[in-house]
């Protein structure tokens, strides 16, 4: 019954990591790792340039202040940051015909059509959100930097993509070892707006709430070697369907060319692959396709130890949590 639910969701055991219930808890999912700060690492392009640091810290103000439901508040880029954007946008548009897989090229043809996507500005998160929320519910949050596993993964189970909103340092604009605007953007945007993809992130951000701290780091490399580094089939020829794949023309061309080992995504073996993230991946994973690799999650996520399942409810965008015994 109901209420049977509803007792068993207040006394989880204490052994599970406490996660949110609802869209607005996220407001507390906002931890950061301190990998690659510009004030912090000294190989980072921003490190030595004051003025792109104090830049971060203005743009990160917006992502500390903001509460669910809040407009995202538009920022007012420079002509340099707009300059960054096109130089990628430009090379993204080449290459995409080629290399990007079709759900990812026909969403990319509708955010050009919305008019959100065009070379000479960036886009405002809010206006992409909008778009988002209209084909398939995903919307987004300002995010002050990269996020911890747990609080990032936890959001998806929301459809709530957490976006940075600062641009990668001028110096970089093909590769970046954290995540920016950018690569958020041309990266993870288009395919969020296919309905198959956002059911495939929504399911890997379900699988993670209440999960082991060793499941969370196995759902992070899944996450890791499928939406950001994902490689997939179409017709007999490999295409780009990872997010950091298709921000990144330095890598991509890495990913497509002759040097890394590719091998099929299997969740057991591709979780536990261990992964470095400073420079290009010696090693992707193929998907014989969106489906295929939703099987292959489902059927490995039903293995985990969670004593418990969850469900969203989109209507009043709460998790549900039901007794799986
Ligand atoms: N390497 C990506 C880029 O240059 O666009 C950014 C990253 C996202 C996730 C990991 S690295
Ligand atoms: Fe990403």
């Amino acid at each position: 019954s109901f209420a049977g639910v509803d007792l068993l969701s207040d006394n989880i055991s204490t052994k599970t990591p406490w996660f949110p219930r609802h869209a607005s808890d996220l407001d507390n999912c906002n931890h950061l790792m301190t990998k690659y700060e510009p004030e912090l690492d000294m190989n980072h392009p921003g490190f030595a340039d004051k003025e792109y640091r104090e830049r971060r810290k203005q743009i990160a103000e917006i992502a500390f202040g903001y509460k669910y439901g809040d407009p995202i508040p538009s920022i007012t880029y420079t002509e340099s940051e707009n300059a960054t954007w096109q130089r990628v946008f430009n090379t993204v548009v080449d290459l995409m015909p080629k290399h990007a897989c079709r759900e990812y090229k026909a969403a990319f043809g509708k955010l050009q059509a919305a008019d959100i996507f065009v070379p000479h500005r960036i886009p405002q998160l809010e206006d992409v959100s909008n778009f988002l929320r209209k084909h398939t519910g995903f919307t987004l949050r300002p995010a002050a930097g990269l996020l911890t596993a747990r609080d990032f993964l936890a959001s998806l189970a929301f459809r709530v993509f957490q976006s940075t909103q600062y641009v990668r340092h001028s110096n970089s604009p093909f590769h970046t070892p954290e995540p920016d605007c950018i690569h958020e953007l041309l990266g993870h945007i288009p395919l969020l707006a296919d309905p198959s993809f956002a059911q495939f992130s929504q399911e890997i951000g379900l699988a993670s709430l209440g999960a082991s701290d060793s499941e969370i780091e196995k759902l992070s490399t899944v996450y890791w070697f499928t939406v950001e580094f994902g490689l997939c089939k179409e017709n007999q020829q490999l295409k780009a369907y990872g997010a950091a794949l298709l921000s990144s023309i330095g890598e991509l061309l890495h990913a497509l060319s002759d040097k890394p080992e590719l091998r099929s995504f299997e969740p057991a073996s591709t979780s536990v692959q261990p992964y470095q993230d400073q420079e290009y991946q010696p090693i992707y994973y193929v998907a014989e396709s969106f489906e295929d690799a939703k099987e292959k999650f489902r059927r490995w996520v039903s293995t985990m130890s969670r004593p418990f399942e969850v469900r969203f409810n989109p209507h009043t965008e709460r998790v549900e949590v039901l007794d799986s015994v």
